[in-house]
């Protein structure tokens, strides 16, 4: 008996389907390289056939916004060490996507954040002492999701993808044109959770658009160990949903993109999948130490594509951006720091019983024992510092 070699049967012709123009797949596979409007150094690349540039005005709203939000994120992570805050996950280097996403939707369009996503919030213009509440440990969310149309922070991962999926459905039954986008890591792309959002919206035609900022890592597993896909993109097309690839660390880019997704799921046609190439400079947390896993050369080569630098300097280059202005926005970021960091000095006026409302309608055995313990917890530091 002869055997054949694994290598051999391996190499052995098979048929393989490529996509062509003529197969329906092709629509929907990404371009296979990321989309890209200003390089490394600011430079405007030659114009996308399929992107149009947005307008000057939105480029410097979006560079406004990002030196807000970057300042924002360095107050946030201050605030830890001084023992304000809980615990901050960081989007430094991510302020393209953060600030790009929220600017390509209405305020009237829903938002589907991640616990990462405090710099989009504040961006879609949530106060940040509002933002922070949860991250503080306060609350479960800080401000009205209702009436910012803003879902609470997400943290386990991935059922945003879900509730975004469904309120997108049931606003279009209901004859509204509301797009929602939702925020998602790529290791959360690995739950089963997404599959269900992507599919459900996909067979529904529910115009969400979901935006995948793929930093990497998922805290200290690299992307390698994560997908075995070519990009994390390339998942629309098993669900038959469009998808794109895009520089997340080039704004002029995120923005172009996410426009053309949001008007995709707009017009009716259902949902969008957006993959954007970026990188999470800071530790996954504040409480996480990133030397363990990763490299400082690595981080250091992400430093060289800054988002921020990228966008200023090719506003600069073009006449729509000058000290004058430079040095405003930095003053005003700078107050908006200072602000935040005195109403974060404020001693929250909570009920720590009242988180256990509102879980559930119903509160469950476990929820009631919980609140007992902390009840009694609480009269007993009370009884203490009455013996003092
Ligand atoms: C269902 C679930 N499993 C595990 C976790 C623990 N966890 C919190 S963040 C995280 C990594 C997520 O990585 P990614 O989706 O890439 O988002 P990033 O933090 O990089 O923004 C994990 C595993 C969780 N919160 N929820
Ligand atoms: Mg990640």
């Amino acid at each position: 008996m002869t055997t054949t070699p694994r290598a051999v049967r391996r190499a052995a012709p098979r048929s393989r389907r490529s996509a062509t123009p003529t197969d329906p797949a092709h629509a929907l596979l990404p371009a296979a390289e990321p989309v890209r409007m200003l390089d490394e150094t600011g430079t405007r690349l030659p114009a996308h056939p399929d992107h149009p540039e947005p307008p000057t005005a939105a480029l410097r709203e979006l560079y406004r916004r990002m030196v807000i939000g970057r300042r924002f994120d360095v107050q946030a992570t201050a605030l830890t060490k001084q023992g304000r805050l809980a615990v901050y996950p960081s989007s430094r280097g991510q302020e393209a996507c953060q600030v790009g996403a929220v600017l390509a939707v209405r305020d009237t369009d829903w938002v589907f954040p991640t616990y990462r996503e405090s710099m989009a919030l504040t961006a879609r213009g949530i106060d940040p002492v509002e933002v922070l509440t949860l991250l503080r440990g306060d609350w479960h969310c800080g401000y009205d999701p209702a009436a910012r149309h803003t879902a609470p922070q997400c943290t386990p991962l991935a059922t945003q993808t879900v509730h975004a999926a469904g309120l997108a459905y049931g606003e279009a039954y209901q004859g509204r044109d509301t797009v929602a986008l939702v925020f998602i890591g790529d290791g959360a792309t690995s739950e089963g959770d997404f599959h269900e959002g992507v599919n459900f919206a996909a067979v529904f035609k529910a115009p969400v658009v979901f935006f995948v900022q793929n930093n990497k890592y998922a805290i200290s597993v690299p992307l390698s160990r994560q997908t075995a896909a070519p990009s994390l993109a390339y998942k629309g097309v098993g669900y038959g949903v469009p998808a794109e690839q895009v520089d997340g660390n080039d704004p002029m880019a995120v923005l172009a993109v996410l426009t053309r997704a949001v008007a995709h799921a707009r017009a009716g046609n259902g949902p969008y999948l957006v993959e954007a190439h970026t990188y999470r400079m800071e530790p996954h947390t504040n409480a996480d130490d990133a030397s363990r896993y990763r490299d400082g050369a690595e981080v250091e080569a992400w430093r060289d594509r800054d988002p921020v630098t990228r966008l200023e300097t090719y506003l600069r280059g073009a006449g729509e951006l000058d000290d004058a202005a430079v040095a405003a926005i930095a003053a005003e970021a700078e107050a908006y720091a200072a602000d935040l960091r005195e109403r974060m000095n404020l001693a929250p006026a909570v009920d720590p019983l009242s988180l256990f409302d509102h879980v559930y309608a119903e509160p469950t055995p476990q929820l009631r024992e919980q609140r007992e313990q902390v009840r009694a917890e609480l009269a007993a530091a009370r009884d203490t510092e009455g013996d003092a």
